[in-house]
């Protein structure tokens, strides 16, 4: 049995990976052993166990060649609680990089950076350096709680803010890993000189509350097993929506006085995006409002929470082991019922929020201590230079020579802060004698909003293209709005190269989710400020298909919206059975109201039904389907 509650999945089969975990002795074998063996890989049990050190075994996929060994390499990813970089990390990570990676950073939407392209005879010196210059790498990836995100807006003068940011940390390091294994395997035993825990951390972390603490063990949140599955945390500020915080296991959301003094938080739980095509049992889904707890109890409730994952959540199937599922199958009394126990009062009631906003940040700003801060958008997260585009050495330039903190955005951007005004000429100035674009009034806005997953060719999981593949596809979006007369139109565009959900998609107003090679599932109706979930409207579009589809419901879009209504919105409020209906009849090219000539065929009913039945489930028009058909046919009678 895994840890000591009973669970109800306990008489069930632990999947592999709890074997794994099992065994490793508090993280450490196998990865401690192949690490110092002269091989170009790790075997697949130090390769589970390597996440958590912030590892991944990839090959690039590019130069997969049949019959050959892959061309293995592996992926660091840091951990930074609300994005925060010192300038000192930021520099060791763009030299690594260079001497190590493949040349470029890329932020992640979790307001981490990520390295790509090690090898694994350098992946300990690298870790050493992330390590040696402030930074970690340590429950980056893994069964474990992820980077806790917050707000990266570097407010001075809004206390709110300042907690945010404080609890962020504060509870990182209450779910930080407690196993000496990490320093041990990379550091050679050498603990990290690192920030001082608060001492209300360390006592909340050993305070038993009600079976939250298993004793005698090396890790006393975790146990022996680590959680059922990763765990995702964030803590933001009422109104301040750039976390996504309906996609995260757990939500903390800072509720002051009226002197601005911290109360307490509100809890949200249960959200996460993963899931799998074709298997309606995994699915995406939003945090539920859970309660509210004063500030003296706040890290007891998150381990609370944490303890009925660890307890109940399903080990057996780790496609059903995320918090989401249990809630989902429990209900949210039962659910409510057992954070009781572990907690040992009653919860109390959620309190009142304003409406949620998005905001990215980017640009010019002050900061409210007389100094400025600076956002700048990087397309989707990857620092790079390329041609007259020169962002990274840009960024560098502007790190040594001003030493300025970062932090990183939950949108894969990134925020300059503490700049005196008077150095804002010059940041101006490198930025665009690198070809890099500070105003984000002149950034094409579907650009600004959108997002990508890596994809092909590191992830192991892809089944199509996204990063290398949404400069284009964004380039047609914008095409076309401007073919059908909504030039002024944007709004928030997503795409991952599989179902996982890595660049949020499914809170996205438009979200392309690989489901074939070239081809992508088509998500519609998701809202502005990410607090409603998109839904599936085609399973395979592929990607010549784009016009197509979207050009009748752009058209749609432009005859029936409401005044000041956002795409994602129209789509929710008409419905996809009208969406459905219109495109069946859509004639192509007819958005000016222009009466183009038709001509005329009838069919017979039957052969109209499954044309309109088709119609309606690939999102094409009749008119198209009938083409395409009959151009195959004329083709194979020439
Ligand atoms: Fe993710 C797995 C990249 C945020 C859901 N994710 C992966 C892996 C490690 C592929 C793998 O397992 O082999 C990807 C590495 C690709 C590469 O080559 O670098 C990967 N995920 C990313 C990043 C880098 C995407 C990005 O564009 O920035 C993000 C890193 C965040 C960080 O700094 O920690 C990233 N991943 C997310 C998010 C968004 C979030 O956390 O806010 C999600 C959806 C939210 C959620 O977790 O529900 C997400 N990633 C997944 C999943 C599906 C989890 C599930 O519950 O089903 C996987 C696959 C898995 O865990 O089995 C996955
Ligand atoms: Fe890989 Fe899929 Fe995540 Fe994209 S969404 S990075 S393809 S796991």
């Amino acid at each position: 049995m895994v840890n000591s509650a009973p669970s109800p999945v306990a008489s069930r089969k632990p999947s592999k990976v709890e074997v794994i975990k099992e065994n490793s002795n508090f993280l450490r074998e196998p990865v401690a052993t192949e690490i110092l063996e002269d091989t170009t890989h790790f075997s697949e049990n130090a390769v589970q166990l390597l996440k958590f050190h912030g590892s991944y075994q990839q090959d690039n996929r590019d130069n997969r060649t049949k019959g050959q060994e892959k061309d293995y390499q592996f992926m660091l990813r840091t951990k930074n609680p609300g994005g925060l970089v010192p300038p000192q990390l930021y520099l060791a990570l763009d030299k690594l990089a260079d001497e190590y990676g493949n040349h470029t950073l890329r932020a992640t939407t979790r307001q981490g950076f990520q390295l790509h392209g090690i090898l694994k005879k350098n992946l300990k010196t690298a870790i050493a350096t992330i390590v040696n210059n402030l930074g970690s790498t340590l429950g980056a990836c893994g069964d474990i709680n992820r980077n806790v995100m917050a707000p990266p807006a570097p407010f001075k003068n809004r206390r709110d803010y300042q907690y945010a940011w404080e609890y962020a940390q504060n509870i990182a390091d209450l779910l930080s890993p407690q196993t000496g294994a990490y320093y041990e395997i990379w550091l050679d035993g050498e603990k990290a000189i690192s920030g001082e825990e608060n001492p209300e951390v360390t006592a909340a972390r050993s305070r038993n509350g009600n079976g939250t603490i298993i004793h005698d063990n090396e890790e006393p949140i975790y146990g022996t097993h680590y959680m059922p599955r990763k765990f995702k945390v964030c803590v933001t500020v009422p109104g301040d929506n750039s976390v996504d915080l309906y996609s995260q296991d757990l939500t903390l959301v800072v509720i002051t006085n009226k002197k601005g003094e911290l109360e307490g938080f509100n809890i949200f739980a249960g959200g996460g995006l993963g899931r799998t095509h074709n298997k309606g049992e995994t699915f995406a889904r939003l945090a539920d409002p859970i309660c509210y707890v004063a500030k003296a109890d706040v890290y007891d409730i998150v381990k609370a929470i944490v303890a009925t994952q660890r307890d109940y959540g399903d080990r057996t199937d780790r496609r059903h082991a995320r918090l989401k599922y249990l809630i989902n199958d429990w209900g949210l009394d039962k659910f409510r019922a057992q954070v009781e126990e572990y907690f040992g009062k009653p919860l109390t009631p959620f309190k009142s929020l304003p409406e949620w906003k998005y905001q990215d940040f980017l640009g010019w700003n002050e900061q409210g201590d007389g100094k400025l801060f600076l956002g700048i958008s990087i397309d989707n997260g990857r620092i790079k230079d390329e041609g007259a585009f020169q962002l990274k050495t840009a960024l560098r330039e502007i790190v040594e020579q001003f030493n300025l903190p970062i932090r990183l955005t939950p949108h894969q951007n990134l925020i300059f802060y503490d700049i005196e005004p008077g150095n804002k000429e010059t940041i101006d100035e490198i930025l665009s004698r690198h070809g890099v674009v500070s105003d984000p009034g002149k950034i094409e806005p579907l650009e600004r909003y959108s997002m990508a997953c890596p994809a092909l060719p590191t992830c192991g999981l892809a089944i199509t293209e996204s990063e290398r593949a949404i400069p284009g596809i964004l380039e047609r979006i914008r095409a076309l709005l401007n073919k059908v007369g909504l030039q002024k139109e944007h709004f928030v565009v997503r795409m991952t190269g599989c179902p996982n959900g890595c660049a949020r998609p499914y809170m996205a107003e438009l979200g392309l989710v690989g489901s074939a090679p070239e081809s992508y599932q088509l998500w519609l109706g998701g809202s502005a400020n990410q607090t409603r979930l998109a839904q599936p409207y085609v399973e395979k579009l592929h990607h010549n298909d784009l016009e197509s589809v979207l050009e009748p419901i752009f058209v749609y879009f432009k005859k029936s919206k409401k005044s000041k209504e956002s795409f994602g919105d129209f789509c929710d409020r008409v419905g996809f059975d009208a969406i459905r209906e219109f495109s069946a009849t859509y004639e192509p090219g007819t958005f000016n109201g222009a009466n183009k000539s038709r001509h005329r065929v009838n069919l017979k009913a039957d052969i109209y039904g499954k044309l309109k039945e088709v119609s309606e489930s690939q999102g094409k028009p009749m008119t198209q389907l009938v083409t395409e058909a009959l151009e195959v046919y004329f083709q194979s009678l020439s």
